[in-house]
């Protein structure tokens, strides 16, 4: 991997959550698209099911060793693709942005693919499945740009809105760890990096 920056890579802070702009170098995002078509080939993307039985407009897959799940039974996580098979492993490059934002965690044992379509969003969650509050999560944006909100540790708190471009990475850590966050919107078009238009983001858990 290289990096866009000469020097200390410098994060821009979002209501204590820290925001890694272009931390990925064009050549890098196109070498991460690569991995993770390999990655979906395994584990193809789907559609869950929220507990209320809608669709989210997001697709989705995992790769590590727990994978994000959702049915009517609620929000969980698993060890094997819906298919049966296990998930593929968190690609190298994957690991390698982890290992150089927060060399303190302990290594993610799930990351996350969210693919997102024209009109896919994700209303605000916590991320809060994982057993372990110390360790961060780290994501990383690829494709059309998206509108990201982040508040506090509570569904009414005040937000503050920014957009999230291709090789932004953004760690929640601290503080930030358990603020409620989503996608309001994904400007379609705005990056010509997948071939078939969208944004995909990765997110890296600790779980256990
Ligand atoms: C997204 N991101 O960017 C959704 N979660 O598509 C998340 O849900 C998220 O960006 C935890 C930490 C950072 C995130
Ligand atoms: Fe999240």
């Amino acid at each position: 991997m290289t990096r866009n920056d000469n020097g200390p890579v410098a994060g821009i802070n979002v209501r204590g959550a820290t925001l890694y702009r272009g931390f990925l170098t064009p050549a890098d995002q196109a070498g991460m698209v690569e991995v993770l078509r390999r990655v979906v080939a395994e584990a193809p993307l789907f559609s869950p099911e929220t507990r209320w039985g809608r669709k989210m407009s997001v697709r989705m897959t995992s790769a590590g060793r727990y994978g994000w799940f959702s049915d009517r039974r609620g929000y969980r996580y698993i060890e094997r693709h819906p298919s049966g098979t296990p998930w593929p492993a968190i690609p190298d490059p994957v690991h390698e942005i982890w290992r150089a934002l927060v060399p303190e965690a302990r290594p993610p044992d799930c990351c996350l693919v969210n693919l997102y379509g024209e009109g896919a969003k994700m209303g605000l969650h916590q991320d809060r499945d994982e057993a372990d509050f110390s360790q961060p999560v780290v994501s990383i944006s690829l494709g059309d740009e998206a509108l990201f909100r982040i508040g506090t540790t509570e569904r009414s708190g005040k937000t503050e809105s920014v957009w999230l471009k291709s090789g932004d990475v953004l760690v929640l850590g601290g503080a930030a760890r358990l603020a409620f966050h989503g996608i309001d919107r994904v400007r379609t078009g705005s990056s010509s990096l997948l071939r078939d238009g969208g944004r995909i983001n990765l997110t890296l858990r600790v779980v256990d």
